[in-house]
């Protein structure tokens, strides 16, 4: 269908090059389109051989699209470009990278989309059809294009994507076989505009979907709560809800994740015996186990690569237990909203060690949640002082400088008790004291291997 075709495609980044490469070796003809002058022609030129492809930088002209058939648009460039619109006006047809791939994809297909937890419950997905399945393949929003994987697959495969709003905004015929929503909460505003758009949007990842496909949803999401409920959505809902029971689905009951089927009530772990933390790290797992039963996984298998899945490093990552105190690296946690989720996922009493760059951020919100939670604060860095200051403000007084990591961990170390956490969750930037993020915590991870 591509074959001797002229196909735009606009946005040089990684799914602009991938689906390039796909249309090249499909026998078509290359035109790359990218709205950033100051691009490196030779950059982008140098993914191809000489001559492979032409590119235009800057501005778009009607004559430019003199001749071309189709066009493939990367999910950041927003359809209300004027050079969009231009192509839109000559009534050429835009498919998104997405679509593109789909429609030379074989095998069986999971997508998952949602404001925050897609990464971990793809990643997660992916390990679980691992342990059963020959030939998968994980992609999209994740960082490695659809286009990229989708020759490479063939009918016994089965293919995990991530898939962002950006992506869903420009699908036709993508259908996967089992879809889920994890949760949607208000993102990407200046783009969807309303939410009622970005709803709208996130839900049409089943819009294809007929009566034999599954759709995974958050009971405890108000909006997908009402769309699982609606008449005219076609595939099977499956639930899961981390607040009450279900009559049908994943669910936690205290401390366990419970599958209940046809009235069969089955305990299938406790979250103690997960390395993920979190009530919003539970979601993900039944999410993920959600997906991967309707994928044709026993749930053995789902149980048992669940109970193994690991962190992303440096999100709440366990390091070791050392004298009955657990240590954790969330040196990710570089504002005060993703390091209040790591305090709230901690089980018992925290010595927590925060600070560093200061943004010119306020602390309030984050010392707000030390209340009963957090013994002892350990602050590094320039934000040192502030967040003192901030922290006894509250009333809060259980404070102590540190001169580096290493002062900070071992001063946790000297104070905990059998039971504690400590936690590096710093509620800052690093650049203060380390290059990034991820030196931070691996200096962590090594002082606290070196105690
Ligand atoms: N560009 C234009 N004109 C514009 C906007 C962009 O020419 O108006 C050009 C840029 O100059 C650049 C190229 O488009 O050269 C970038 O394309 P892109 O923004 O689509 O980025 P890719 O590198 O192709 O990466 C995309 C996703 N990026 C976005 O959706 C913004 C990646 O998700 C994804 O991993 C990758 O495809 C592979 O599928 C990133 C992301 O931030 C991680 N996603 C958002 C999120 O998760 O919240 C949606």
């Amino acid at each position: 269908m591509i074959g001797r075709k002229k196909v735009l495609i606009m946005g040089t980044g990684k799914s602009g090059i991938a689906a390039a490469k796909q249309i090249l070796s499909l026998g078509g003809e290359v035109l790359l389109y990218d709205s950033n002058r100051k691009l490196s022609r030779t950059e982008v030129l140098s993914n191809f051989e000489s001559g492979a492809v032409s590119l235009i930088t800057g501005d778009l002209y009607p004559e430019d699209i003199l001749g071309v058939d189709m066009v493939v648009i990367s999910p950041g460039i927003p359809l209300d470009k004027p050079f969009v619109k231009m192509i839109d006006a000559a009534r050429i047809p835009i498919w998104g990278e997405l679509e593109l791939a789909f429609q030379s994809s074989k095998g069986k297909l999971c997508a998952i989309t949602g404001t925050n937890g897609k990464t971990t419950t793809v990643s997660l997905v992916g390990e679980i059809l691992k342990s059963h399945f020959a030939d998968v393949h994980v992609a999209g929003n994740i960082g490695n294009p659809f286009t990229a994987e989708a020759l490479e697959t063939e009918d016994g495969s089965v293919t995990v994507l991530e898939v962002s709003s950006f992506q869903l905004e420009t699908i036709m015929d993508f259908r996967p076989d089992v879809a889920a929503i994890t949760n949607i909460t208000p993102d990407h505003l200046d783009r969807h505009k309303t939410m009622k758009n970005y709803i709208k949007i996130k839900e049409s990842i089943t819009m294809n979907q007929s009566e034999e496909d599954s759709v995974i949803l958050n009971y405890e999401d108000a909006a997908l709560r009402s769309f699982g409920r609606r008449k005219s959505l076609k595939p099977k809902v499956l639930w899961f809800s981390s607040e009450r029971e279900l009559k049908e689905g994943f669910f936690l009951r205290g401390q366990e994740i419970h599958y209940r089927h046809e009235g069969k009530d089955e305990c299938l772990l406790s979250v103690s015996e997960l390395q993920l933390l979190g009530r919003h790290n539970y979601e993900n797992v039944m999410c993920a186990m959600g997906v991967a039963l309707r994928m044709g996984v026993p749930m053995e298998k789902i149980v048992s690569v669940c109970k193994e899945f690991p962190p992303v490093e440096h999100r709440i990552e366990f390091v070791r237990e050392r004298s009955g105190v657990r240590y954790y690296n969330d040196s990710k946690g570089t504002n005060p909203d993703a390091a209040i989720q790591a305090i709230r996922a901690m089980p018992g009493p925290i010595l927590l060690i925060g600070g560093g760059y200061d943004k010119q951020g306020e602390f309030d919100s984050w010392v707000q949640e030390f209340d009963g939670r957090v013994k002892y604060l350990v602050l590094i860095g320039d934000t040192r002082k502030k967040i003192a200051d901030c922290a006894k403000k509250y009333g809060f007084t259980n404070i102590m400088f540190a001169e580096d990591m290493d002062e900070a961990v071992r001063a946790c170390a000297a104070y905990a008790e059998e039971g504690d956490y400590v936690l590096l969750s710093p509620a800052c930037a690093s650049w203060d004291m380390f290059k990034n993020f991820e030196e931070r915590g691996r200096v962590f991870k090594d002082c606290v291997m070196a105690l």
